[in-house]
Order: C-alpha cells, then structure tokens, then sequence
C-alpha cells in the first residue's frame, strides 16, 4: 500500500473506540523512535510474547520498502495475514502523524480480515526524535532508542522522550562497549518524564521484552474495562 501526499479531508474512518457493527475495535499500540534502534525487534518480541494470549496484528511503515513487514513475515512472529506494510515515501513522520488515512486504512482492514483483534501494533518508519504518532491513530505510544544511539538522548528530551507513555531504552547489553552510563540515562529520562514509565531492555538478554509485554498487558486492561 502507498502512501498518498494528497491531502484528504477528515478520514471516514475514525478514532472512535467502537466499530461500525458497534464491537469495541482493538487497541492500538504505535512504536516510533530512531532507525535501528529496535523498533522491530520489539515488535517480533511482542508478539511472541502475546500470541497465545491475544488475537493481534501488526502494521509497518517503512520508507520506501517493505522490509520490516518481510523481516516480521521471515521470523514467522505471527500468521502471514496478520501483517499489513504502509509504504510511506519520503516523510515518514507524516504518515503518523499528518496524513494518517493509509494507516487507518490499514488497521481497519485487518480487523476486517481477521478481526475481532484485541491489538494492532503500529511500527513507524525510521525517524528522528521529534516523530509521533496522532491520537487519531493509535491509543498509545512507545518510544524506542537504544543505549548506542548515545547516552545523552534522554537529557537532550524531543517529545517521543519526554512524552511518549512509555519510553524504552533498548540495547542494554552493548552498554559496556559503547560506554553508555545507564544510570545516567535513567536519571536523565526520569528527569524529563516525571512519572511516565521507562523501561530498559535487551532483546540479547533472557527476559527480552517481557517488561514491555507487561505495560501492554495493564494498558489493554484498562482499555476493555
Ligand atoms: N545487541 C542488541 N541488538 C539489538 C537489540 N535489539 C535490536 N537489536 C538489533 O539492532 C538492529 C536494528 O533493530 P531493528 O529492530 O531493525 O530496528 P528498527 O529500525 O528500530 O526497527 C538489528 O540488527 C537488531 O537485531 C538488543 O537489545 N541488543
Ligand atoms: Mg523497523
């Protein structure tokens, strides 16, 4: 699917918590944060984390390819049709933020397809530390840079940092050889984000993405209370 540039008026389709048919839609997560720094990885995480608990489906946004979705299709993280790849041309941050209609287009078709579905993950294409998603697209989002991205990311805030509901500093692992403080790093993230949750995780590590799995677990709870 591609992105259009054009501008479109409101979208038919809506933020709304409920489907036309009146059943509660599913709750959508979108992970935004610089390339490289593990977005995708969290995503296969999680959904091998959650696939035997919950019916959920995963959008990608990738630039100009479809890589993301086929490197998620290859790990074979969940059934093929649960995957859905948003090319977004040029400004990835615009079709996540301004231009959200290919990628409500996109989540509402697969709950569609293979709905009902209790989530929909939303990967943003690689981006700088300014990109967010729209609260018309998705219900909350997480913010992930990685400890080689360099540790002063945290205090040099940008709003993914300061504001995303949940911020992860993924990598933990190569913090020896890049000379990261992560103590430094918590304390700094702490200091922009007051009580919003950060969490830091290897993917290398035996627990992988189990804290961020969890933060899912409450917020769907909430979102079916
Ligand atoms: N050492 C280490 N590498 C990781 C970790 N998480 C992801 N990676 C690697 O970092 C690279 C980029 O990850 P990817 O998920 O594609 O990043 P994205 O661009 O944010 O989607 C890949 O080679 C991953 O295998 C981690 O916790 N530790
Ligand atoms: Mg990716």
């Amino acid at each position: 699917m591609h992105l259009d540039h054009t501008h479109h008026g409101p979208s038919a389709l809506s933020a709304d918590a409920h489907r036309p048919d009146g059943t509660r839609r599913a709750l959508r997560i979108g992970l935004g944060g610089p390339v490289g720094s593990g977005k995708t990885a969290t995503v296969a995480a999680l959904c091998r984390a959650l696939r035997d608990e919950l019916s959920l489906a995963v959008v990608t946004n990738d630039i100009y390819t479809r890589e993301d979705a086929e490197f998620l299709l290859r790990e074979a993280v969940l059934p093929p049709e649960r995957i859905t790849a948003v090319e977004t041309g040029a400004c990835p941050h615009t079709a996540i933020r301004d231009d959200i209609s290919a990628n409500l287009e996109a989540v509402e078709d697969l709950e569609d397809a293979v709905g009902p579905l209790d989530l929909i993950l939303v990967e943003s294409g690689g981006d700088n530390l300014t990109a967010t998603f729209s609260k018309g697209l998705v219900d909350a989002q997480i913010f992930v840079i990685d400890v080689a991205g360099g540790d002063d990311i945290p205090r040099k805030g940008g709003p993914g940092v300061t504001t995303a509901d949940l911020l992860v500093v993924n990598k933990t692992d190569l913090a020896p050889y890049v000379g990261s403080d992560l103590a430094r790093m918590a304390a700094d993230a702490k200091a922009q984000r007051a009580e919003l949750p950060v969490v830091f995780q290897s993917l290398r590590g035996e627990t992988g993405a189990a804290d961020v799995a969890a933060w899912v677990r409450e917020r769907l709870a909430a979102w079916t209370a």
